[in-house]
């Protein structure tokens, strides 16, 4: 068995949240950074495991995946023994598949607009500041009251869920983590994990 290929432009794209969970999974893994100016996603090669050219892509012998929170879920369930994923029937399961959905379909996808704010208009900007603050509103309430109460998002513990929130929740912490909230703390808490900061997720 060959260790796990992770394709990827950077350490801190969204496969970051895929190399911090081999870590603590103690999983070995290969990084193939791919140079997306020399059209290195764009090779028919590449375009074989990921039709959209994007990464994170995964290759584990064999078993090619894209979507991070996929690759979360399918990783940590793997490597069940390591218990960052509630089994199948534990009544927490449904929680853990909620967070991990959620964490790309529902909050990335108002995160992520804070990184395409450069080179629009001033009227633009504030337009999109004002929908992206509106939903970190929203957000937070499912957010905090989970975080002010617990120090994880599953009552259980640490597992793949924190993984994939904290490694996104950054992009807006302006608006879902002031100071003094649950989810500031969370943040704390996830930064000052030895294996977030081996590879980089937080910068
Ligand atoms: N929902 C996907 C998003 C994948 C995605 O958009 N990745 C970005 C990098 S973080 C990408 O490949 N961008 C290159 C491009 O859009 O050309 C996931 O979570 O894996």
């Amino acid at each position: 068995m060959s260790p796990i290929k992770i394709y990827s432009m950077a350490l801190q794209d969204r496969s970051d949240r895929v190399r911090w969970l081999l870590e603590e999974l103690q999983v070995p893994y290969e990084n193939i950074f791919l140079k997306k100016k020399n059209g290195e996603m764009n090779t028919p090669e590449y375009r074989k495991l990921n039709p959209m050219g994007r990464v994170p892509t995964i290759d584990d012998n064999g078993i090619v995946l894209h979507e991070s929170a996929a690759i979360c879920l399918y990783l940590a369930d793997k490597y069940r023994h390591v218990k960052l994923a509630p089994e199948i029937n534990d009544p927490l399961r449904a929680e853990y598949l909620q967070w991990m959905v959620y964490s790309t379909a529902t909050l990335e996808c108002v995160v992520a607009k804070m990184f395409y704010l450069d080179g629009k208009s001033e009227a633009e900007k504030n337009y999109e500041l004002n929908y992206i603050k509106e939903q970190c509103e929203i957000m937070k309430l499912a957010i905090e009251p989970v975080l002010s109460k617990q120090d994880y998002f599953l009552k259980s513990g640490f597992s793949a869920v924190d993984i994939m929130m904290a490694a996104v929740l950054p992009g807006a912490e302006e608006f879902l983590a002031p100071k003094g909230s649950g989810t500031a703390r969370f943040l704390e808490r996830m930064r000052a994990r030895p294996l977030a900061q081996k590879v980089e997720v937080f910068g």
